[in-house]
């Protein structure tokens, strides 16, 4: 044990070092990203006013004083919208807030009191915490790092069959005849890679998830160069390698996989190095509720991308992430977002499913030892439960306000504890709306279980 007067000395030098947290949030597109930043930003900064954050322990005691924005490190990141935002959520009638793409951050200083007694009990600590907001689809980039041009070619889905082939028609139309080692048309080449592209547009459309090159969707300031200008080759495997090594600078087969490099040297590998190498810990959210009911083709699909998703925080000795890279993510949290829309007694199999969706990945972080977390929680609440009586029977109902503004009062139906099987599919009755967030008035805004998700991520820097 610790003597008390050193255990004060410790404080002490603890305290006069300023903390830091670099928490980063990601989710496939429309998982709920926004959303749960800018809900966190509002609840640390209202803590101690109106926000009610009950599941934290420092905002239960009164320790935690509140939280101000200040300038961020990064200079050449864009800065979260916070206000932008808020200003959506407090518009009349509220709306919520755009779509973003690309990666974004926002620093926060949060001022605490320590919760040690004795001598520094009453001087209040400062916890700098930078908040990260980037697109999940990066992460599915990563096993293209374990590729070459022609194994990476090889290794994607033929887009021939089945949902996919409506969607990846015009590709593989403009393919036809397209001869590897004929010299290369930067024109032809161009469009067959926009109309791959769009065929990943399409796709993401339709809700599915696991494309690749993750980048090809969101572009941002890459739009139009070269270096997304490339597309697998589909009938090419290992058995052409030979063949096509000997092919000349200038083919499409060369010109195509000289693209493939740079988009990983450039592109992907900047990514980890600079940014994704820095996290301290990092939220996953998962839209289950929107997949479930989008039918099994989309539910299957997102399992796959969670999958590759996942490999990102595969800390295992002889995974690919730790040997092109050193991460220190040291605690990781995944949720299933927007449980508002389904009545409570549903939440804890949330949960469950949520873990059966990622049973896999799961046990591999599990022996790598990176303590995780999973929770359902919604970051912006916008229904409230009720119970009706049907025929001399009480059922839970949710009443909430639909995007025209109509309120309705529902029962949305009931989320599997396991991986719905054929059974579930044949017999589902969801009843799946979107609502618009309630005007906050004064208050802060409502969210389930946002406090028990801040607890886990961040509860012991401010103890
Ligand atoms: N009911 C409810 N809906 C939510 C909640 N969070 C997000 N949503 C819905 O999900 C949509 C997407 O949420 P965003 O926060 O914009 O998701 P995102 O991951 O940032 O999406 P992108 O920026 O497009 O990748 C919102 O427009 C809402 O319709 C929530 O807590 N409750
Ligand atoms: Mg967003």
């Amino acid at each position: 044990m610790r003597q008390p007067l050193a255990r004060e000395f410790h404080d002490l030098l603890e305290r006069g070092r300023d903390r830091q947290l670099r928490l980063a949030v990601t989710g496939l597109s429309r998982a709920g990203k926004t959303a749960f930043l800018t809900s966190l930003v509002h609840q640390l900064r209202h803590a101690g006013l109106e926000a009610r954050l009950d599941l934290l322990p420092a905002a239960r005691e009164g320790r935690l004083l509140g939280a101000q924005r200040v300038a961020q490190q990064d200079l050449g990141v864009p800065r979260f919208p916070y206000d932008p935002a808020m200003a959506a959520l407090d518009a009349d009638p509220p709306r919520w807030p755009d779509p973003t793409r690309g990666i974004s951050e926002l620093r926060l200083a949060i001022r605490y009191r320590p919760k040690r007694s004795g001598l520094l009990a009453r001087s209040a600590a400062t916890l700098t915490l930078d908040l990260i907001d980037y697109p999940g689809e990066w992460l599915l980039d990563l096993p293209l790092l374990d590729h070459d041009y022609l194994s990476w070619s090889a290794s994607r889905p033929a887009h021939d069959d089945g949902e996919y082939a409506a969607l990846f028609a015009d590709w593989r139309a403009s393919l036809a005849d397209l001869d590897p080692a004929a010299t290369a048309d930067e024109a032809r080449l161009a469009e067959i890679a926009d109309a791959y592209a769009s065929g990943l547009r399409a796709a993401r459309e339709a809700g599915f998830a696991d494309l690749q090159p993750g980048r090809f969707l969101l572009p941002g300031e890459l739009d139009g160069a070269p270096v997304l200008q490339f597309f697998p080759l589909p009938g090419l495997g290992e058995e052409d390698r030979d063949r096509l090594k000997t092919l000349p600078a200038d083919s499409v087969y060369q010109t195509l996989a000289r693209r493939f490099d740079y988009y990983q040297r450039h592109v992907v590998r900047p990514f980890y190095q600079e940014h994704f190498r820095r996290f301290d810990r990092q939220i996953v959210l998962v839209d289950v509720l929107g997949a479930l009911n989008a039918g099994p083709d989309r539910f299957a699909d997102l399992s796959r991308a969670l999958g590759t998703l996942m490999k990102s925080f595969d800390y295992g000795r002889r995974s690919l992430l730790s040997r092109l890279f050193t991460p220190r993510i040291d605690r990781l949290a995944i949720a299933a977002t927007k449980a508002d829309h389904v009545t409570p007694e549903q939440h804890s199999h949330l949960v469950s499913l949520l873990e059966a969706l990622l049973a896999e990945p799961l046990k591999d972080l599990r022996f790598a030892d990176v303590p995780v977390n999973a929770f359902s929680l919604a970051s912006i609440r916008t229904t409230s439960a009720h119970s009706v009586e049907h025929q001399g029977r009480t059922t839970p109902a949710l009443r909430g306000t639909t995007l025209d503004n109509e309120s309705v009062l529902v029962f949305p139906g009931e989320v599997p504890s396991r991986l719905p099987d054929a059974d579930f599919w044949a017999r589902q009755g969801f009843d799946f709306r979107a609502f618009r967030p309630a005007p906050r008035g004064q208050g802060a805004l409502p969210h389930i279980r946002l406090d028990a998700t801040l607890d886990w991520l961040l509860g012991d820097k401010l103890q």
